[in-house]
């Protein structure tokens, strides 16, 4: 319905505008969906698949070790990838209770999930919903779905319905208490959506619930924009990724066109994704910037972190020195815990942390704990860390999320580079025969070039885009993989499969539904000085078609402004179904504007 059809004037409208019914949010409420094929019967109805053994075996790095913790599951599942197939499931199943809960960081598309949920359970079986993630389960905070809710949510943004949480459930209590609340609620299937530790507690669940007789299929969902939970052909990419490297992309397009309007600023842009660089290197791949890192290059090449300045510096100074004095660099949040001695020091404040955890929590002030920190440290890591502005020590020191890991987003390592690159400049410019010198390779500097060099002003501005990639409305592509997710776990737990996590992959022949072994995902990692069982992240592979793409290119966009604004996300139009340009690299697509996931159609439900 047109705007102006239901308000009675500009002021009036904007009054009568309730919570998320905005033009485009009723608009982007009744966009069909892209629904594979395999959970269609013939006359075009969702319905729940049924699954084959596919002829793949997960196998995990830390085969052993996964037999030791798994090993009702493993008995199971065999490790064994499940595919979707078709005719569906058979017998008509009723009375079924499936449970639903959001955990770990936002994601667009959760909502889709639940939605695919709901329509390949039917009305025939009861969906529920679990508040505020694994804290939820435990506490036994648990609703249920009705159809008039997904009218609402279906292909809108963010986790907002359920809410999240990021709750590590590793006690006996705790899982005690997870019995209760699936006993209680007569729970068939649980579906966890989360990220690599979400999915861990997923397996261990699973494995729990087996071992106390207690029949509920436990399924994952591969959510995170961070884009680290993947397994080759497999799992190309976890949900959210594409939109919150869309949105991001749009943002950083709008910093290079500043970047040439204002010719003065130098951006420097830190981008959400904890560990891996996947976002950054979509992200540089959508609007070319004068220079990107890649923590997976930065650890492989050993770079100190005076050698990422010196690289950033340089490039500054090149470019000044073709009159260019601007540019865009983009550096991935979890930066610092590739930089070999970074990475040192936040090993060993682990181990510190977790052994005299008591000790230094009882210290009074900030100055106490660093006294006791510092001497248990070793002479290198103590003097890097004395060298860190006082907010970054202090952030190593006291933040950790639920699982022991250093909260990354929170450290302004963007900030860090800039004090950096900012004095560095400033040795450059009082020196710059030295930048010319043998270092560098270069031939000797004309007075012209030196006086260039002496005369540069480095204006830089600082921006940390995370939080605002995390609920945005999903993409069309999103909205699509979500959906299909969620008729994928529906019909596992209908087939009464467990301790899976459901994936769909194929997106540019129609999609294809798969289940991945949870326990065949599983390595070991250390955290919090101590070595545990999680899901191994998938970093970017520097052997990898989309890493190649950018190692060639990077260069000529460090040399010249090739600057590329993809603009904001359509969910109408050309761009609209567009895919990330690093998946269908690294997936040997052909082509990466218009991703198929099957029949397009308008989802109602029961
Ligand atoms: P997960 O999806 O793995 O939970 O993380 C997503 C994320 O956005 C990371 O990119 C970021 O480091 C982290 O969450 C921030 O967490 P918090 O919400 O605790 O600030």
């Amino acid at each position: 319905m047109p705007y102006h059809d239901t308000r009675s004037g500009l002021g009036a409208g904007i009054e009568s505008t309730s919570g998320k019914h905005s033009l485009f949010e009723e608009e982007i409420r009744k966009l069909p969906i892209s629904i594979c094929s395999v959970f269609l019967d013939e006359k075009g109805t969702i319905r729940p698949a049924a699954f084959r053994e596919a002829e793949t075996v997960l196998t995990s790095k830390d085969l052993d070790g996964t037999l030791r913790v798994f090993p009702l599951t493993v008995g199971l599942n065999k490790n064994m990838v499940l595919e979707a197939t078709s005719p569906q499931i058979p017998a008509k199943i009723s009375g079924k209770r499936v449970a639903v809960l959001f955990s770990g960081g936002p994601a667009a598309g959760g909502h889709n999930v639940i939605a695919g949920l709901k329509a390949v359970l039917g009305k025939d079986n009861i969906l529920l919903g679990i508040r505020k993630g694994p804290k939820g389960l435990i506490n036994g905070d648990v609703f249920e779905v009705d159809r008039s809710q997904l009218e609402d949510i279906i292909n809108t943004g963010g986790f907002d319905f359920l809410g999240t949480d990021r709750t590590k459930i590793k006690t006996p209590q705790q899982f005690e208490k997870v019995k209760e609340t699936i006993v209680k609620n007569r729970l068939d299937g649980l579906v966890v959506v989360g990220g690599d530790d979400s999915n861990t507690n997923a397996a261990f669940i699973a494995e729990y619930l087996e071992r106390e007789g207690v029949q509920c299929s436990v399924i994952g969902i591969p959510k995170t924009i961070d884009g680290d939970m993947a397994v080759g052909k497999h799992l190309p990419i976890s949900f959210g990724f594409d939109t919150a490297s869309k949105i991001y992309s749009e943002l950083v397009g709008n910093l290079t066109q500043d970047a040439a309007s204002a010719v003065k600023y130098w951006h420097f842009v830190k981008l959400m994704g904890r560990t891996a660089s996947k976002i950054t290197l979509e992200v540089a791949l959508q609007t070319k910037p004068a220079v990107a890192l890649i923590s997976e290059e930065v650890a492989e090449k050993n770079m100190s972190l005076e050698g990422i300045v010196e690289y950033i510096s340089n490039i500054i100074t090149e470019r000044r020195l073709k009159g260019i004095n601007h540019g865009v660099v983009l550096v991935p949040e979890g930066v610092v815990e590739f930089i070999p001695e970074m990475r040192t020091l936040i090993r060993e404040l682990n181990k510190v942390l977790a052994e005299y955890e008591t000790d230094i929590r009882d210290l009074p002030t900030m100055e106490k704990k660093r006294d006791f920190i510092y001497p248990l440290l070793s002479p290198q890591s103590a003097q890097l860390m004395a060298s860190l502005p006082k907010e970054i020590e202090e952030m190593l020191i006291l933040d950790r999320d639920e699982h022991g890991n250093v909260k990354v987003s929170q450290i302004e390592t963007e900030k860090l580079l800039i004090d950096k690159v900012r004095y560095r400049v400033s040795e450059i410019k009082r020196h710059p025969d030295r930048f010319f010198g043998e270092g560098h390779g270069k031939l000797e500097a004309t007075p012209e070039q030196i006086e260039q060099i002496r005369s540069m002003s480095l204006s830089i501005q600082s921006h940390f885009l995370g939080y605002e990639g995390r609920s945005g409305k999903p993409t069309l592509f999103d909205a699509a993989l979500t959906f299909n997710l969620g008729l994928t776990a529906g019909s596992l737990v209908l087939a009464g499969k467990t301790g899976y996590m459901a994936a769909v992959t194929d997106f540019e022949k129609g999609g294809k539904a798969l289940a991945l072994p949870l326990s065949g995902l599983i390595t070991t990692e250390e955290r919090k000085g101590k070595v545990e069982a999680v899901i191994e992240k998938s970093l970017v592979d520097l052997t990898s078609p989309s890493f190649a793409v950018f190692a060639e290119n990077r260069d000529k966009w460090a040399r010249q402004d090739l600057f590329s604004s993809p603009g904001p996300i359509q969910h109408w139009g050309p761009t609209s179904r567009q895919i990330p340009i690093s998946v269908a690299l690294d997936q040997g697509y052909s082509d990466y504007s218009n991703f198929k996931l099957g029949e397009v159609r308008k989802v109602e439900f029961d």
